[in-house]
C-alpha cells in the first residue's frame, strides 16, 4: 500500500470499475516474480524452460491474434484533433471515455488486479519519472519487472504527493464464475491503446503483447513522454544509446533512431569488428534527454530491460544479447525444442532436426514455414548484457555526441551522411522513411515516412515536434549540440541484395563518426551532405567489392529529385504546424541538387 492519497483513490475507482477478485500491490521482489512466474507456469501460460540450459527462464505463446503492436488501433485523444495531430488516431476524449468506461466495467471479474508501481529511469535521477500500471495480466507484472524498476522503492519515492502517470491495463477477458482460462487471455477484436496526454492517462485494453500491454515502454516513455518532453524542454526519443570507445581509451556516447525492427538493439551492443574498438549498450530502445549545466544534452535510458526481436539474433549477428538471455529471461512465440529450450530463425547455422513451433505444432526444417512468429520477441534485464556500459544507471545520463537516424531504404539513401547543420539534421530526420516491418501488424515492406523513427509514437502534432527540435539547437551552442548523421544499413543492389554486410561492420560507420566529431575525420561536402572522403571510412579487411563501396557512398542526385515532390507532399500534410525552418532545408536541398 502507498501513503499517496491520490494513488489510493485512483485504485479504489479502478477496482470498483473492473469488479477484480482482489488487489496484490506489487512490491518488486524476487519472491514476487518467482511466485508469479510459478503460477504462470501451473496455468499454462509458462514453460518453464530446461533449468541446467537455461536457468528460471520460460517460453510463452501468446495467442495467434495478439502478436504485435496494433497502430491502427492506437489513439491519441488530445483536447482536438488538431493537437494530435495527421499521423496519429484521434478521438474526442469524452467520447472514449464513456467507449472505455463500458469496456473496463467488470472487465477484470475472476481475475488479480495488479499494482505495478515503476519508475521509468534509475530512481532519483532529475530526469526520471513515475508511472503505476494497474492490470490483471500477470505477464505483464513480470515482464514489468524485467524491464523497468518495480515495487516498494518506487512507492517510497513517490512519497505522499508525488506526480505519476496512470496506466491502466486488462487483457479484457473476464472469467464467469468457475470459467476456465486459457494460456493467453486477450480480446481480439476489442484491442484499445488509449492516451490521454492532457491528463497524462493510459488506457489499454484487449491486448497483452509487448508495447501494447508493458505501458513504461511505447506508451509511457514515448507518447506521453513526448508531450512531457514539449511542454518541459526536453526530448524523449525512440532511440538507442550506445559509448563507443577509441584505441587510444576515449569514449563518446551516440544515440540513435532506427524505426521498429530496423537495428537498434543490434547496434546498441554490436561488437566491433575493427580492432581495439569497443562498444558499450546505455540503452536498446529509448532516450530521455535533458541539457545539464555544461550546455551539452545528456541522455538516460528510462528501461532497465530489453524486449527484443528475438529471430536473426545469433552469436555471430548479436552475441550480446544471447549471452544476455542465459539466464532469467522470457521468450515469446519463439519454438520450444524437444529437450525444453528455445530456437528461433537463425539462432544457429543449422536448425535443431525437429521442434515445436509457437502455434504448437511440431516444426520440421523442411516443412517450409517458420517456426517462431517474426516478432518474437525476449525480455531480460539489461544488467545481465555484457557490455551494459559503466554509465548505464548513472543518474545525470551520458553525454551526446552524435545523433543517428537511419531506416530501411533499398535506394537512394547512403550508407553515411553527415548533416550541414542541426536543422539540416533535422530535415533529414523529418523526411526518414522506412519499410514497414512485422513489429507492428498490417503490411510489411511498405515504404513509408517514419520521421524520427516516432510516427508510431508521437504524442501530439508531429509538426510541433519538429518545431520542438528546431527549438532545442537553438536552446544551446552549435559545438555542444550532438552532430547529426544519416544511416542506411539496407543499401540493396540491382538484383535486390544487401550491400553492406552490417552488424559487427556498422562499427566501420561509427568510427567514422567518432573521429569527425573529434574533428578528424574526413569529409566532402555534397548536395546531399557531408559524406566520408575517399578513404576516410575504414574498409580494411573487409573485402567490399569497389562496386558495393561506390553505391553505398553513391550521392544518387536523379533519386534525391526525384524524392523532392513525395517529400513536398509528405510535409503537405502537416498543413501550417510545418515549421517554416523545413520548407527553407527542402528548398535549399533542391537547389544544391540542381546545382
Ligand atoms: P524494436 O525492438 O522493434 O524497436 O527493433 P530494433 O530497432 O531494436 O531492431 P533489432 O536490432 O531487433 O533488429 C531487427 C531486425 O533487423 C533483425 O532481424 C536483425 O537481424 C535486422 N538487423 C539489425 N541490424 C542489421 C544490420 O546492420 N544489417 C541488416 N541487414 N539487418 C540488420
Ligand atoms: C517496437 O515496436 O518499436 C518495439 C517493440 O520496441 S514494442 O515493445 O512492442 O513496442
Ligand atoms: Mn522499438
Amino acid at each position: 500500500m502507498s501513503e499517496h492519497r491520490g494513488l489510493q483513490q485512483w485504485v479504489q475507482e479502478i477496482n470498483d470499475l473492473c469488479q477484480p477478485d482482489r488487489i496484490r500491490w506489487c512490491d518488486g521482489s524476487q519472491a514476487e516474480y518467482d511466485a508469479l512466474c510459478a503460477l504462470m507456469v501451473s496455468t499454462g501460460t509458462f514453460i518453464k524452460l530446461k533449468t541446467a540450459t537455461r536457468p528460471n527462464s520460460f517460453y510463452c505463446r501468446s495467442d495467434p491474434a495478439d502478436v504485435a503492436r496494433v497502430e491502427d488501433r492506437t489513439f491519441v485523444c488530445s483536447r482536438t484533433t488538431d493537437e494530435a495531430g495527421p499521423t496519429n488516431n484521434w478521438r474526442d476524449p469524452d467520447e472514449m471515455r464513456n467507449v472505455l468506461r463500458g469496456l473496463f466495467k467488470g472487465a477484470m471479474k475472476g481475475r488479480t488486479l495488479y499494482v505495478i508501481p515503476y519508475s521509468m529511469g534509475p530512481i532519483g535521477s532529475p530526469i526520471s519519472k513515475i508511472g503505476v500500471e494497474l492490470t490483471d495480466s500477470p505477464y505483464v507484472v513480470c515482464n514489468m519487472h524485467l524491464m523497468t524498476r518495480v515495487g516498494t522503492k518506487v512507492l517510497e519515492a513517490l512519497g505522499a504527493a508525488g506526480e505519476f502517470v496512470k496506466c491502466l491495463h486488462s487483457v479484457g477477458a473476464p472469467l464467469e464464475r468457475n470459467q476456465a482460462d486459457v494460456a493467453w487471455p486477450c480480446n481480439a477484436q476489442n484491442k484499445y491503446i488509449v492516451h490521454f496526454p492532457d491528463t497524462r492517462e493510459i488506457w489499454s485494453f484487449g491486448s497483452g503483447y509487448g508495447g501494447n500491454a508493458l505501458l513504461g515502454k511505447k506508451c509511457f516513455s514515448l507518447r506521453i513522454a513526448s508531450v512531457m518532453a514539449r511542454d518541459e524542454g526536453w526530448l524523449a526519443e525512440h532511440m538507442l544509446i550506445l559509448g563507443l570507445t577509441s584505441p587510444q581509451g576515449e569514449r563518446k556516447y551516440m544515440a540513435a533512431a532506427f524505426p521498429s525492427a530496423c537495428g537498434k538493439t543490434n547496434l546498441a551492443m554490436l561488437v566491433p569488428t575493427l580492432p581495439g574498438w569497443k562498444v558499450e549498450c546505455v540503452g536498446d530502445d529509448i532516450a530521455w534527454m535533458k541539457f545539464g549545466p555544461d550546455g551539452r544534452l545528456y541522455a538516460i535510458n528510462p528501461e532497465a530491460g530489453f524486449f527484443g526481436v528475438a529471430p536473426g539474433t545469433s552469436m555471430s549477428s548479436n552475441p550480446n544479447a544471447l549471452l544476455s538471455l542465459r539466464q532469467n529471461a522470457i521468450f515469446t512465440n519463439c519454438a520450444l525444442t524437444p529437450d525444453g529450450d528455445v530456437w528461433w530463425e537463425d539462432m544457429t547455422a543449422t536448425p535443431p532436426p525437429q521442434l515445436c513451433d509457437w502455434l504448437r505444432r511440431p516444426w520440421t526444417p523442411d516443412c517450409d514455414r517458420k517456426a517462431a512468429h517474426p516478432n518474437a520477441r525476449f525480455t531480460t534485464a539489461a544488467r545481465q548484457c555484457p557490455v551494459i556500459d559503466p554509465a548505464w544507471e548513472d543518474p545525470k545520463g551520458v553525454p551526446i555526441s552524435a545523433f543517428l537516424f537511419g531506416g530501411r531504404r533499398g535506394t537512394v539513401v547512403p550508407l553515411v551522411n553527415e548533416a550541414l547543420s542541426w536543422n539540416h539534421g533535422v530535415f533529414l530526420a523529418s523526411v526518414m522513411a522506412s519499410e514497414t516491418t512485422f513489429a507492428a501488424a498490417g503490411k510489411v515492406g511498405q515504404l513509408r515516412r517514419d520521421p524520427f523513427a516516432m510516427l508510431p509514437v508521437c504524442g501530439y502534432h508531429m509538426g510541433d515536434y519538429f518545431a520542438h527540435w528546431l527549438k532545442i539547437g537553438g536552446m544551446s551552442a552549435l559545438e555542444k549540440l550532438p552532430r547529426i548523421y544519416h544511416v542506411n544499413w539496407f543499401r540493396k543492389n540491382g538484383g535486390g541484395r544487401i550491400l553492406w554486410p552490417g552488424y559487427g561492420e556498422n562499427s566501420r560507420v561509427l568510427k567514422w563518426i567518432f573521429e569527425r566529431v573529434s574533428g578528424k575525420g574526413a569529409a566532402v561536402d555534397t548536395p546531399i551532405g557531408r559524406l566520408p572522403a575517399a578513404g576516410a571510412l575504414d574498409l580494411t579487411g573487409l573485402n567490399l567489392p569497389a562496386a558495393h563501396t561506390r553505391a553505398l557512398l553513391e550521392v544518387d542526385v536523379k533519386g534525391w529529385l526525384d524524392e523532392i515532390p513525395l517529400i513536398r507532399e509528405h510535409y503537405a500534410g502537416f498543413g501550417s504546424r510545418l515549421p517554416a525552418g523545413l520548407t527553407a532545408e527542402l528548398e535549399a536541398l533542391e537547389k544544391r541538387l540542381r546545382g
